[in-house]
């Protein structure tokens, strides 16, 4: 939709639908900010913590039945089914709006729409792009001013530029037979209803900055990516950017957030996003970055003074915390904040809990909404207007075996085959059963917003139009030994793998060659300090060439074949090089 007479028209649509009270365009502003954290105090939504050791600091409780993104209630509605692709569900554009009309009909009598408008970039970034979220709940309104640039400035974008994405919302009855989230990328729109959570109702993330503009993004030659972004440097004063895409809860906002352990001295990460990137291809030659949001909507359980003590000082005031327990004396906390667990707590559901209790005190996906600028690790370059050159890309997963602990593609196309090729164990970030591996291509398997094989193709096509590409690394955080303990030590330890990647990307050749890629030479990985055995190490790095021949590719193949024709020709190659490498 385009400027301020697209905009009355879908204020007035929404209302003659939604039939709400009274309507209310949101300004952004600190005033407006307090009101709707009151309203939401008066009708009992939301639960101060304590002010004196949480200011500002508030608890959020779900619907029991509303607490993760609902993949098999997210649809793409393309006008062809082909082009929504094999991995993603498709409705026709007609009957989604059909089938959602029936949910939306008077869902807001009696309450108040929101018109959110918000930017998704730093404001004056050519990169920026706005939206507007029309929603009924206060609790989504209050979230996208922390996780967005919410209000006037996105209102002055709009009338300067003209250019928004529509995005309705409605919590409903919060009935999970009457949900639907559902993106219609050719007309560039978006309508969510009955769920209040997270990537289902705050719709420039996920909905927006990820699968709808990813088609953007395939049609102007750029890319939009669930990436983190974290700036490295060194003793010596440098700095190399990196991007990193992890599955959700698979580690991007721990990364992102590394403090570097106590032998790592002159060495410190810089905070510039933690869940979406948008990269283009700058003047110079280079892939450049942005972070689109201006919040952290983190994972709470296994967040702590010890994994990430960055995140815990960003989360000290102004932060909405979702489904997260509470200690007697008000303030929040989830399995993994302390060693032991306090004698007594209030769980996520508002019940009694002691230590003796079957059930984890907070939501496995419970998580809290804070301002970035908060982090104190954030970077001095998080809202430059043409973002951070990348100097390397990373694709994680979260796999028990298999995988060697880091390894560095040899070429463009065998990087996006790495990425295209990733595997990762469920998480509680989605509804659904937890610890099942998955192809989950690029992380970006429940955020694509067009069919993954023209998804694939576009990566191969961009790498021979980026002069000075980023190398590109698989790594995998989470290898388990038979008694089903990590055997990386993870979180402020991964710096090591970062070092001999930033090594690598300025020209060391530390590597040698393995059957999968580059992998560090022998005493090139700096393991100083850490007690990990030889039988360890050999574990992280172990190739079982056997396994690969008889599982992994064909595996991989049965997956690209999904595809059909569409499949680029190019990772098929890249899977017949591997399997001979595996011989
Ligand atoms: P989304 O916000 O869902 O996209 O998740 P994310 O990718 O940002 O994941 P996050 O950093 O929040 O981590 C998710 C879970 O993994 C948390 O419980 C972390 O404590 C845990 N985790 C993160 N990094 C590591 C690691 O290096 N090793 C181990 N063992 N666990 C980790
Ligand atoms: C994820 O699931 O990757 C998240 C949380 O970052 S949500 O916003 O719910 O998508
Ligand atoms: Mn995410």
């Amino acid at each position: 939709m385009t400027g301020h007479s697209d905009l009355q028209r879908f204020i007035a649509e929404s209302e003659k639908l939604c039939e709400p009270a009274n309507t209310v365009v949101c300004d952004g502003s600190d005033a407006e900010y307090e009101r709707l954290i009151q309203t939401q105090l008066d009708n009992g939504s939301l639960l101060a913590l304590n002010q004196k050791t949480h200011p500002h600091c508030y608890l959020h409780r779900s619907n029991p039945n509303d607490v993760a993104r609902i993949e098999k209630l997210t649809f793409i509605c393309s006008a062809k089914q082909e082009d929504a692709g094999p991995t993603n569900q498709w409705l026709a554009p007609d009957e989604a709006k059909r089938r959602a009309r029936e949910f939306f009909s008077g869902s807001m009598r009696g309450r108040t729409m929101y018109v959110v408008p918000y930017l998704m970039g730093a404001a004056g970034s050519p990169f920026a792009k706005a939206g507007v979220e029309i929603t009924d709940s206060p609790y989504v309104a209050a979230s996208m001013r922390i996780m967005t640039r919410m209000g006037n400035v996105a209102r002055d974008h709009i009338a300067q530029h003209g250019d928004f994405t529509p995005g309705l919302h409605s919590t409903a009855d919060v009935n999970p037979e009457r949900r639907l989230i559902l993106h219609f990328p050719d007309e560039d729109l978006i309508w969510s209803v009955g769920s209040g959570y997270g990537g289902n109702a705050l719709l420039g993330k996920k909905c927006h900055a990820l699968r709808l503009a990813s088609v953007h993004a395939r049609n102007e030659g750029w890319l939009a990516e669930h990436m983190l972004i974290l700036g490295l440097e060194s003793p010596a004063g440098e700095t190399t950017y990196i991007a990193a895409a992890f599955p959700s809860a698979c580690g991007k906002t721990n990364l992102a957030m590394l403090v570097p352990p106590a032998e790592y001295k002159g060495w410190k990460i810089w905070t510039v996003g933690d869940d979406i990137a948008w990269l283009r291809i700058g003047s110079d030659g280079r892939l450049w970055a942005v972070n689109p949001e201006a919040g952290f909507f983190g994972v709470a359980p296994g967040t702590s003074e010890r994994t990430n003590p960055n995140a815990l000082a960003s989360i000290r005031a102004n932060t909405i915390f979702t489904n997260v327990a509470v200690t007697p004396g008000g303030e929040p906390w989830w399995e993994g904040l302390t060693e032991k667990p306090p004698e007594k707590l209030t769980d996520w559901q508002g019940r009694a809990w002691t230590p003796a209790s079957m059930d984890r005190a907070a939501h496995p996906n419970s998580r809290f909404t804070a301002p970035a600028r908060q982090c104190p690790s954030i970077s001095p370059r998080w809202q430059d207007p043409q973002g951070v050159p990348i100097g390397a890309i990373l694709f994680g997963g979260r796999r028990a075996s298999v995988e060697p602990l880091c390894y560095e593609a040899l070429s463009w196309n065998h990087g996006v085959f790495l990425g295209a090729t990733l595997g990762s164990e469920t998480t509680a970030a989605a509804a659904g059963k937890t610890g099942i591996l998955r192809r989950d291509p690029m992380a970006m398997l429940p955020f694509c917003g067009y069919n993954m094989a023209d998804y694939f193709r576009h990566w191969v096509e961009l790498g021979t139009k980026i002069p000075k590409p980023p190398k590109i690394f698989r790594v995998d955080w989470f290898h388990k030994d038979e008694q089903g303990k990590y055997v990386w030590p993870g979180f402020s330890q991964n710096i090591r793998v970062l070092q001999w990647i930033v090594e690598q990307v300025q020209g060391q050749r530390n590597a040698s060659e393995s059957p999968l890629g580059l992998v560090p030479s022998p005493g090139a990985l700096n393991l100083d300090g850490l007690k990990l055995s030889k039988a360890q190490l050999e574990e992280l790095f172990f190739v079982d060439r056997a396994h690969w021949r008889s599982a992994e590719v064909p595996m991989t193949r049965e997956f690209f074949d999904r595809f059909g024709a569409k499949m680029p020709a190019e990772l098929y190659a890249e899977l017949e090089a591997l399997n001979k490498r595996m011989a």
